[in-house]
């Protein structure tokens, strides 16, 4: 009943509060002989972090891995692995105004009306803190998929309230703290957050992912779909509010003339579809962007109801982020991944020995 587990094949279950002693996944279903070290988590786990400029919360996590199973020798022996990484800089205090108390679009309302109990620090299991864990369990599933597929997931912001990048160079994104493609703009962008954040209010954003290198035949047709799995993974992380795929509510106002992505031997002439076509992987590149609201912890100060119904005045203090959209990217990416990873088993479970006759043809 609660939902902490996905995946079918390749299976992430995650479990931890924010201001617990600490967060952990078990991912089961990992093919064994993948060589896997806890060093190879610290790239990925710092992008993701809070702490790292001055753009996001300040709160300052060693976030080791700890493997405590599933590694031999070092590697995958095809059981379950168990990940755990210890809190180390939790501040409960910044939380004490928040016991009887609910901060307005955020979850602590829906957890109290659905269990009468939460856990107030930190926002307990509904802090972002959970997704360390997605990074975590991902960073195996990207591995995996770049050795046996060269599949490579990659991300972005794309938009930060109304700024969009005017130019985009991949090698821009991890140049800055904002994964932003658009190198001439981070000034700008470091200016506005700077402004939010004295002002006490926050942003929301953008976010797309890429993965290039799926071959044809990955998703299942009706309830397996892939974007549809996509749009679930995705829909998972906090703050997302919404999830396209490929030209998404752009196809509103296109004509069918120009959303179909024509075929020809060389290859598909445009990518509307974000490389999914009926719920399977068509060998383009799968192309997905997530809106993200603006962060519900803010110093301004609302109205809202305490847990007699009352009402009061509520101001968020502590270490928040002014734009959660700015360290959402690598978030993203591990979604995508573990989706990914999950149906590439799955694929090779029911369809390993089709031979189609049709030449594959060449992404675009
Ligand atoms: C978060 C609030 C802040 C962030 C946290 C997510 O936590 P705290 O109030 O305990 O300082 O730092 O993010 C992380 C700790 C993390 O690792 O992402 C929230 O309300 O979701």
């Amino acid at each position: 009943m609660s939902s902490n587990s996905f995946g079918k094949l390749f299976t992430v279950t995650t479990f931890g509060e924010s201001h617990g002693p600490a967060i952990g996944c078990v991912i089961d279903g990992c093919p064994p002989h993948l060589a896997l070290a806890p060093e190879e988590f610290r790239t990925d786990l710092d992008r993701r972090a809070t702490g790292k400029s001055r753009y996001t919360s300040q709160r300052h996590e060693a976030d080791d891995v700890e493997i405590l199973s599933g590694v031999f020798e070092g590697r995958t022996t095809g059981t379950p692995i168990a990940l755990l990484i210890r809190n180390t800089d939790v501040r409960s205090k910044d939380y004490n105004d928040l016991v009887d108390t609910f901060r307005p679009g955020h979850a602590d309302y829906t957890y109290w009306q659905k269990y009468g109990i939460r856990d107030h620090r930190g926002g307990g299991r509904s802090s972002a803190r959970e997704t360390t864990m997605r990074v975590a369990a991902a960073v195996v599933a990207k591995k995996w998929l770049a050795q046996h597929f060269n599949v490579r997931v990659r991300g972005h912001l794309a938009q930060v309230g109304a700024l969009v990048p005017r130019t985009f160079d991949w090698d821009a994104v991890d140049a800055n703290p904002f994964f932003w493609p658009d190198a001439a703009m981070v000034t700008e962008l470091e200016n506005y957050i700077n402004a939010l954040r004295k002002a006490g209010d926050s942003v929301g954003a953008r976010v797309t992912v890429v993965a290039d290198g799926v071959p044809p035949g990955w998703g299942e047709p009706i309830y397996g779909k892939l974007d549809g799995d996509l749009a679930s993974a995705l829909m998972s992380i906090n703050a997302v509010k919404g999830v396209e795929i490929g030209a998404g509510f752009r196809s509103v106002e296109q004509r069918g003339s120009e959303h179909r992505d024509e075929m020809t031997p060389q290859g598909f002439k445009s990518n509307h579809a974000g490389g999914v076509l009926g719920g399977i992987s068509s060998g383009q590149d799968i192309v997905v962007s997530l809106a993200l609201k603006p962060t519900s912890s803010i110093t301004l100060p609302g109205h809202t109801i305490n847990i007699q119904g009352e009402p009061v005045e509520v101001v968020t203090t502590g270490r928040h982020d002014p734009c959660v959209g700015i360290r959402a990217t690598p978030i993203a990416e591990a979604m995508l991944a573990l989706v990914l990873m999950d149906h590439c088993l799955r694929f090779r479970a029911q369809c390993a020995d089709v031979v189609s006759p049709t030449p594959v043809i060449t992404r675009r």
